[in-house]
């Protein structure tokens, strides 16, 4: 069954490149309630273990350097059919595929700077979301 809500960041290359307000602007303007948001940057092993699925990957080492160079966003978001709907708002992960309109097509630099995470499921945004947040730091 569906839930409510999904995780996302705002990676380094959106906060660098100066995107984030219109990005945020963006998420609520397509309807996503803000449960939870810091700002701040991950540790080495923050990344390594946020992206321990993709460990075996070619890219893993580049994606961990990557995700710890600097600032990033993280958010817990709320709204009907959120996990959905906000991977449909961001796009495929590579920029050159990524629908006409999409955060991914309007602000991503490369399929490695991309912009924006957006959860693929109800139970990783249940995960990822307690990943980065306390209980009571969720409003
Ligand atoms: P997404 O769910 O769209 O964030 O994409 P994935 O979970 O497949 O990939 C997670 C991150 O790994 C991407 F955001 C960027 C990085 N990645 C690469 O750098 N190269 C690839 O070929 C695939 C993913």
């Amino acid at each position: 069954m569906a839930t409510n809500r999904t995780f996302t960041m705002l990676k380094p290359d959106a906060i660098e490149n100066g995107h984030m307000g219109k990005i945020i602007d963006m998420i609520i303007g397509a309807g996503f309630g803000i449960k939870a948001l810091k700002y701040t940057q991950l540790t080495e092993a923050q990344a390594k273990e946020f992206y321990a699925v993709h460990a075996e990957r070619p890219f893993y080492g580049e994606l961990v350097e990557y995700m710890t160079s600097g600032p990033i966003i993280a958010a817990i978001l709320e709204k009907d059919n959120a996990v959905a709907d906000f991977r449909a708002l961001i796009g495929a992960t590579n920029p050159a595929e990524a629908a006409e309109g999409t955060v991914r097509k309007l602000y991503a630099e490369s399929i490695g700077r991309n912009a924006v995470h957006g959860s693929d499921s109800d139970e990783n945004a249940e995960i990822e979301g307690n990943f980065h947040f306390t209980a009571g730091e969720i409003i």
